[in-house]
């Protein structure tokens, strides 16, 4: 059977609010990403996923929708993104849209219409309760903090927000919502868009009878009523038939929150018919201690190569696709959570680089990533922007954390680490606007930026376009099976691919310390084990035990 494009593909995360301003408002802007597509095609990536891009009162940066059929001013018109979508598909890259259609804000004309009154022929597109006893209908939690219920003086109900209290929550049991939805996405399919990235999708179908939750774990708040829902594989399939099925060709990568491999193998195996690929976040609650975000702590290593390969294991053997990636907008930079970005920089940043583009699945790189962007380190409650580490610095504070604690946590754990201007160049403002810019720039953008990079050979840049490249030239690394080695090893995560005849073994070592790798009975090295990617200029190529200095990373084929 012939393997579909994305297969061979890379994606690259553009979150335009921080990507590159060209109006002086401090806000990055469409324009902006036209100027910078021979960047992104030096590269080499195959497809732009674009975070949010139409009307908002961007209370959560876009997420929060007004109007699904006009563009945010602050980006451009129309016309610009037509353009933007026109010269990309130029240079051959496609680009795809975030539709977030778990909940609109709002702003949305559906929500004012719907809050208007009881008997409004909106009603019906949110979900609405009754109180119990003056109390909330229950004790389901906002993912931002506080109950998930919010009270409407007007009607007297409460509608559901599993997110912001600007972000109401959509009901899907409407035929004639999901129709709107269905044509809504149609409308940007026709417009030519190659596909679309599906914010928490797996949250759309709640279970109607609404149960409370124990609140015995952190994660019994809720989540299990409402989380690959009891009609979401019904949703996606019609989904599916009404829209994606009339593109063949185009791309269909799903946001799930805290779901389950059997779920996503149905998400994405081709005769399912849903979606063709699902982000999973296991792999990035390992510095989650008993499921809790806001707490400093190291990451459990062990459970991340254990959560990494059961997800490559249970995908592969039910036919289904992941999408790879260490980094979003929502996520801690990697150089600064699993890697280096003091001693170790560009060492690690490249080993963690390897590490994930060498599983089977479609690498996303998120802006910035590319040059080894870190945590910009605020160290002021002012300094930060989302509306999730406001909401947790106060109720952090309620709790009686200090200033200090707080502050350290919020630098580890913040969505804003990963929402700081990419760094362009040594300019003001890291090159990103001549106005100021609505965050901070990171403070180490004279050294760490795309200018710098693109005069490096050595670079973390080149480092990732050399791996966008061998994901086109080996099958092995596009199709091959995945296995796990050394799964105890402290410090090495290593793995081999194979395909046909050919075997790619790949080594990391994710400390400072060095380590020797043993190569496992049964496993040779080939007559020429030629290196295909490493991180130090001056890897050995032939051993037996081959000594790993900090962060060395090295793939090479064996028998
Ligand atoms: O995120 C969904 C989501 O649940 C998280 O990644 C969330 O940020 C995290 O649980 C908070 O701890 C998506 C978007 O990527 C995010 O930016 C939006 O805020 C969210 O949906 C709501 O649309």
């Amino acid at each position: 059977m012939e393997q579909p494009w994305w297969k061979r593909s890379v994606v690259y995360q553009i979150y335009p609010k921080s990507f590159k301003d060209t109006t002086g408002n401090g806000i990055g802007d469409l324009q902006g990403i036209i100027d910078k597509l021979d960047y992104l095609k030096e590269l080499g990536v195959d497809v732009i996923w674009l975070t949010p891009i139409y009307e908002s009162p961007q209370k959560d940066n876009g997420y929060d929708i007004s109007d699904y059929y006009r563009i945010n001013p602050d980006y451009g018109t129309m016309e610009t993104f037509e353009i933007l979508l026109q010269k990309a598909h130029e240079k051959g890259i496609k680009i795809i849209l975030d539709i977030v259609v778990n909940h609109t804000s709002t702003e949305h004309t559906w929500f004012k219409e719907a809050s208007s009154a009881k008997e409004n022929p909106y009603r019906n597109f949110y979900i609405w309760k009754d109180g119990e006893n003056g109390e909330p209908p229950n004790n389901w939690s906002s993912k931002f903090g506080g109950n998930a219920w919010k009270y409407d003086e007007k009607t007297g109900q409460y509608y559901l927000h599993l997110f912001d209290v600007t972000q109401a929550d959509l009901n899907w049991e409407n035929p004639q919502l999901r129709e709107e939805i269905y044509q809504m996405m149609n409308f940007w399919l026709n417009k030519g868009v190659d596909g679309f990235r599906l914010d928490v999708i797996n949250l759309i179908s709640k279970n109607q009878s609404f149960p409370n939750d124990t609140y015995q774990t952190p994660i019994d708040d809720g989540r299990k009523y409402y989380t690959d829902g009891p009609r979401i594989h019904e949703f996606l399939k019609e989904m599916n038939r009404k829209t994606f099925s009339r593109y063949p060709e185009m791309l269909t990568v799903g946001e799930m929150s805290s779901t389950s491999i059997e779920n996503c193998v149905r998400y994405t195996n081709p005769e399912e018919k849903e979606l063709s690929m699902t982000f999973s976040f296991h792999h990035l609650k390992v510095d989650y201690p008993n499921g809790e975000k806001w707490v400093k702590a190291d990451f459990d290593f062990i459970k991340l190569k254990k959560i990494l390969s059961e997800w490559q294991y249970g995908m592969s053997q039910g036919g289904g696709w992941n999408a790879l990636f260490w980094c979003n907008h929502d996520q801690p930079r990697v150089v600064s959570r699993f890697g280096n970005d003091r001693e170790y920089h560009k060492e690690s940043a490249k080993m963690l680089a390897t590490a994930l583009h060498l599983l089977q699945g479609t690498p996303y790189i998120y802006q910035g990533e590319e040059i080894g962007m870190t945590n910009p380190n605020f160290d002021d409650i002012d300094q930060y922007r989302d509306v999730e580490s406001i909401n947790a610095y106060y109720s952090l504070k309620n709790q009686g954390k200090s200033d200090t604690e707080i502050m350290a946590i919020l630098k580890q754990k913040s969505r804003d680490n990963s929402r700081t201007p990419m760094q362009w160049n040594t300019n003001e403002h890291a090159g990103f606007t001549s106005g100021i810019p609505w965050i901070g720039v990171a403070s180490n953008y004279k050294e760490i930026n795309v200018d710098q990079a693109l005069t490096d050979k050595d670079s973390i840049f080149f480092h990732y376009q050399k791996l966008i490249q061998l994901r086109k030239e080996h099958d092995v690394i596009a199709y091959g099976d995945f296995q796990l080695i050394l799964e105890n090893h402290p410090q090495i995560f290593a793995y081999i691919r194979s395909y046909h005849n050919k075997k790619l073994l790949v080594i990391n070592n994710f400390y400072s310390q060095e380590t020797v790798f043993e190569l496992p009975e049964g496993l040779e090295l080939t007559g020429e084990s030629s290196i295909l990617i490493s991180n130090y200029q001056d890897t050995e190529n032939r051993f037996d035990q081959l000594k790993l200095r900090a962060y060395e990373s090295v793939v090479f084929y064996i028998k």
